[in-house]
């Protein structure tokens, strides 16, 4: 198979980068390891800042998400005496949508056919070769068959286990882990508040999270030791119902899991984004800890800038932008990293936390209670800093 560009992973930034391109006549191909229902059934992301919506606008792919998703024009940060709302309407005149990640996935699968998007599903052992040379290809297997694509450039969008980082040789990986992650729950009950409330209790965070009115998304932070076979959903629904009862509108509703996970959570920057003629987008490259919900988003622009450098190549033969893609992602990529890092380390128990680091975060939150200023910056953050 021959092809313009071919791309690994149709997870949000290979979908968004193969209609992207697409769109401006540009031939490509996502080989993902996994099957459809796999991809169309993980449950992940949930808030879209106004880039992501704006790039599935520009598809006229937001028909659904217009229609579903809820516009949010604030949200809260608690303490187990305090709920300052961060109102993102006033404060900058901008908001983000609820709408699931396994929402927009779905829009981007549904549509690939109409749009000339090929994706080859259960694409096994993918691997990138010749790609400091000038006719780079990928090889893999399909129901024990053999596969070869040759293309112009390739695009390892295959996430934080991708086969792609891996093959770039020269790299320089920053990482920092946290000592706990996140027990998530989603269930068809109506949410304990019309807003989104990060909470930091004393029992530890706490996150009160959407996906419709009538949907709930609930996080609790746990340490790394603990297991799913550990948490059946009652007992989630009474650590839930302790922390939320002061702070929500309304009582947490309970109901049957319709998915738990525990998710670890971590800060990851990749640098170099190139190799050659391989770039990588998205979880690939980085990853931010889930607390400003920053994940999905970076995907998007990612994707939005490196769609831009590869149709400027391919159509015009001005290569200026595939050699600055690096520099201009990096730049909004390590600004997202610093404010999802900040957010978890304000509003998490560290363990290794004494009195005086807890009087720092319930410092830090009486000054954001107080000042316009502080309540600016966090909004300008968790709207998206522009492309
Ligand atoms: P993905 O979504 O991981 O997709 C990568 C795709 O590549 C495939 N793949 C391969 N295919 C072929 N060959 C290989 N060797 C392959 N290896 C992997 C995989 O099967 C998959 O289909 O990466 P992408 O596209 O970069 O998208 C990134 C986002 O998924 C991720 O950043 C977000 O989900 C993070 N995230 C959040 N982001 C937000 O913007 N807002 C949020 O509210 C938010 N909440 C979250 C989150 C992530 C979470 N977890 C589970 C990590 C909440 C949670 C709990
Ligand atoms: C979610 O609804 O899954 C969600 C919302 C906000 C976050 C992370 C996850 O910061």
């Amino acid at each position: 198979m021959k092809t313009e560009v071919a791309i690994v992973g149709a997870g949000p930034a290979g979908l968004l980068l193969g209609h992207l391109l697409r769109a401006e006549g540009i031939a490509c191909v996502i080989l993902e390891r996994q099957t459809r229902a796999h991809v169309e059934s993980r449950i992940r992301a949930g808030v879209l800042e106004m880039v992501t919506t704006d790039l599935m606008r520009r598809l006229g792919l937001d028909a659904r998400l217009r229609a579903e998703g809820m516009v949010e024009t604030g949200f809260n940060l608690a303490t187990d005496d305090q709920v300052i709302r961060i109102d993102l309407a006033a404060l900058i005149g901008r908001h983000v949508t609820v709408y699931g990640q396994t929402e927009v996935t779905r829009d981007l699968i549904a549509a690939a056919p109409e749009r000339g998007l090929e994706i080859v599903w259960e694409a096994a052992d993918v691997v990138p070769h010749a790609v400091d040379g000038d006719a780079p290809y990928l090889t893999y297997f399909t129901g024990g068959e053999a596969g070869r694509i040759e293309a112009r450039f390739v695009v390892g969008c295959d996430g934080f286990h991708g086969a792609c980082r891996k093959a770039i040789p020269d790299g320089e990986a920053f990482d920092h882990s946290y000592p706990f992650g996140w027990l998530g729950i989603l269930a068809d009950v109506p949410p304990c508040h019309r807003e989104l409330i990060y909470a930091n209790t004393a029992d530890g965070f706490a996150l009160a999270s959407m996906r419709s009115p009538t949907r709930s998304r609930y996080y609790i932070q746990v340490p790394l030791t603990e297991r799913l076979e550990d948490w059946p959903a009652e007992r989630l629904w009474d650590e839930l119902a302790r922390r939320f009862a002061p702070l929500a509108e309304r009582r947490v509703t309970r109901g049957p899991a319709l998915e738990m996970s525990i998710a670890p959570l971590r800060s990851f920057v990749f640098e170099t984004m190139r190799h050659g003629r391989l770039f990588l987008a998205g979880d690939a490259a980085h990853i931010v800890p889930p607390t400003g919900a920053k994940g999905l988003n970076l995907a998007a622009s990612d994707v939005a800038y490196l769609s831009e450098a590869l149709i400027a190549c391919l159509r015009g033969g001005d290569e200026a932008g595939l050699n600055g893609y690096e520099r201009r992602a990096l730049a909004r990529i390590w600004k997202a990293e610093r404010f999802s890092w900040m957010l978890t380390k304000l509003m998490h128990r560290f363990p290794e936390d004494g009195p005086f680091e807890h009087r720092m975060q319930q410092a830090e939150l009486d000054y954001v209670a107080q000042s316009r200023a502080m309540q600016t910056a966090i909004a300008e953050n968790y709207v998206g800093l522009p492309l």
